[in-house]
């Protein structure tokens, strides 16, 4: 029997199964641009660019690769505006296509929704495993059986022996799991990354432009001078490019921010790995060959290494293991709404206005400007967690909610009580200062502690530790700092609370910070 085949926006890769399996003479492939995916929040609109471009692409490639494809394009008269309608209309116009197949989608969402797909349009429904990952949603739940905490590192270490990465003789290269002590350094003023890969506007990607500006004009983000890769030769230079000139100093730099600078030495590849334009796999195997060439170090390719075949796949399991409970965890019952400035970047604070401005012009950030600048001021601030997942889905262009959720609800909220992260994420201003040259074009001084001038990360770290000391005290990891906490005066306590308290009030009344 003849299939409608219907391949997702972050589907885009011929290694698919169900284009595997596909008869190119009698099954239909069907892509299409739709309303309810679009707006289910409002994506920044490089995003919308990217995906929609890199979706009209991959369609021509499957023509070009003899499939049968119907796409259906966001301004057609006749867009039927979801997935569901787009798949009936296919299926009314083709009386021959008996059933449909689709990929598992990334997102809890969609699946709920497609189960329901067969008995809605009369029709069988195939939904086949999503092959991308090391780890299928299955092993991972076999690992995390009778397991008391589901941490990462110990995830990373199987993936690492079952996949042999980065494995010599059953030990791991270089006789450790992890090189991190070598890692994570500021990085001083006179080093200079090198620019990252820039590709300029085919007309596929103009007229996608010019449509996102007519149609998503009140979503968030700025669409000018969109560079990124749409097609998969031009990901493989980015993947390319990254290993030679930007992997070496990986590890080194890893964590380091700088002013009006997010790429620094970071890949750049989340957009291309997570729509399907690359493949884990090859990202993997690409950075462990560079060690083996003697082309980058070891710190810097097992780091790399570990944010995929580690925290990549970690996070897609627990996302699926802990759905849908994981969206209204809200351990610290955080209700503040979110401040207006995220939107902007309106503040005084510099660390939060840079991040959030590369934000807005580049739907990125990299990862410590997301977890240790906008992460652990929402986490200070107590903002609500379904509006900082919300926001965190539609900001970047890389954003899909079975990666986005656990970094968000799990690791940088702590909203799900310590199931991904085993402390909360927090700190006060010293560590932006080390890390990055924020403080120093900043309206508050990171070396005052309290009062109006002081750096309001110090204050509200103390602040968030006093609030929710018998939430914290008792963990393991966190005895050092309430040992301080124990230390302190009484009148610097009441200082704190009291800077604190004025801060947050503030904040609550969207009054400038
Ligand atoms: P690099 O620093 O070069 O890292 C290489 C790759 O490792 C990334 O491309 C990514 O695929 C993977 N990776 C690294 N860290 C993580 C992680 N914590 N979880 C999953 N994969 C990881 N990443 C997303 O892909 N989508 C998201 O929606 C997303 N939301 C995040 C939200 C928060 C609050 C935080 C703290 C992190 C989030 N991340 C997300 C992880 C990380 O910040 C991005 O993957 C990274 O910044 C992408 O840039 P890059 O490709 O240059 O990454
Ligand atoms: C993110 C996104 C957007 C913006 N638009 C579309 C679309 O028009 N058509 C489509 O098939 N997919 C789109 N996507 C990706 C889906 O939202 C994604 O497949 C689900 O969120 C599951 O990960
Ligand atoms: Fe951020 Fe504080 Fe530094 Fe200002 S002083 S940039 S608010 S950490």
């Amino acid at each position: 029997a003849a299939s409608l085949r219907l391949i997702l926006g972050d589907q885009l890769t011929l290694s698919l199964p169900i284009l595997q399996q596909a008869n190119k003479q009698h099954d239909v492939i069907l892509l299409a641009e739709v309303k309810e995916e679009a707006t289910y929040v409002k994506h920044h609109k490089k995003k919308l660019v990217l995906l929609f471009s890199a979706m009209r692409h991959f369609a021509q490639t499957l023509k070009d690769e003899g499939y049968r494809v119907c796409y259906r394009e966001y301004g057609d008269e006749d867009n039927q505006g979801s997935l569901l309608n787009e798949v009936k209309r296919c299926l009314q116009e083709n009386e021959a296509l008996t059933q449909v197949v689709v990929t598992e989608p990334g997102e809890y969402r969609l699946l709920k929704s497609m189960q329901q797909w067969s008995s809605q349009l009369d029709t069988p429904v195939e939904i086949s495993e999503d092959p991308r990952f090391y780890a299928s949603v299955d092993d991972f739940k076999e690992w995390a059986k009778d397991r008391k905490s589901l941490r990462m590192e110990f995830f990373y270490r199987e993936m690492r022996k079952k996949h042999q990465i980065l494995m010599e003789q059953g030990e791991p290269a270089g006789g450790k799991w992890n090189y991190d002590a070598s890692n994570r350094k500021a990085m001083p003023a006179n080093v200079h990354p090198p620019e990252p890969t820039r590709f300029s506007p085919d007309t596929v990607t103009k007229e996608v432009i010019s449509l996102v500006e007519t149609e998503f004009s009140d979503h968030f983000g700025d669409i000018g001078a969109f560079h990124y890769a749409v097609t998969r030769d031009q990901a493989l230079q980015v993947l390319n490019e990254f290993i030679e000139q930007r992997l070496p100093d990986f590890g080194k730099y890893q964590d380091a921010m700088r002013h009006n600078m997010p790429w620094l030495f970071h890949s750049h590849i989340s957009f291309y790995l997570n729509c399907g334009l690359l493949s884990a796999r090859e990202v993997v195997q690409q950075a462990e060959a560079a060690w083996y060439a003697g082309e980058a170090p070891l710190n810097s390719v097992e780091g790399f290494i570990r944010q995929i075949l580690g925290w990549r796949e970690y996070v897609r399991g627990f996302y699926w293991h802990s759905m849908p409970q994981l969206q209204s965890d809200n351990y610290f019952n955080a209700k503040r709404d979110l401040p207006e400035f995220f939107w902007t970047g309106h503040t005084n604070m510099n660390c939060l206005r840079q991040c959030i401005q590369d934000t807005k012009h580049h739907a990125y950030a990299h990862h410590i400007q997301r977890l240790m600048v906008i992460g652990n001021f929402s986490l200070l601030c107590e903002l609500a967690p379904e509006q900082v997942q919300k926001w965190y889905l539609l900001v970047y262009a890389d954003a899909y909610e079975w990666v986005e959720l656990p970094n968000v609800a799990g690791m940088i909220l702590y909203a799900d009580g310590g199931n991904l992260a085993s402390k909360p994420y927090i700190s006060s201003g010293s560590y932006i200062n080390k890390m990055s040259d924020y403080c120093k074009n900043c309206g508050y001084s990171v070396s005052k502690k309290t009062g109006d001038k002081a750096c309001p990360f110090n204050y509200l770290y103390w602040r968030f530790l006093d609030a929710h000391h018998t939430k914290l005290k008792d963990n393991p990891r966190m005895g050092l700092v309430y040992k301080s906490y124990e230390k302190m005066s009484q009148q610097k306590i009441d200082t704190i609370r009291r800077d604190g308290a004025a801060f947050l009030t503030k904040l609550s009344k969207n009054e400038e910070v």
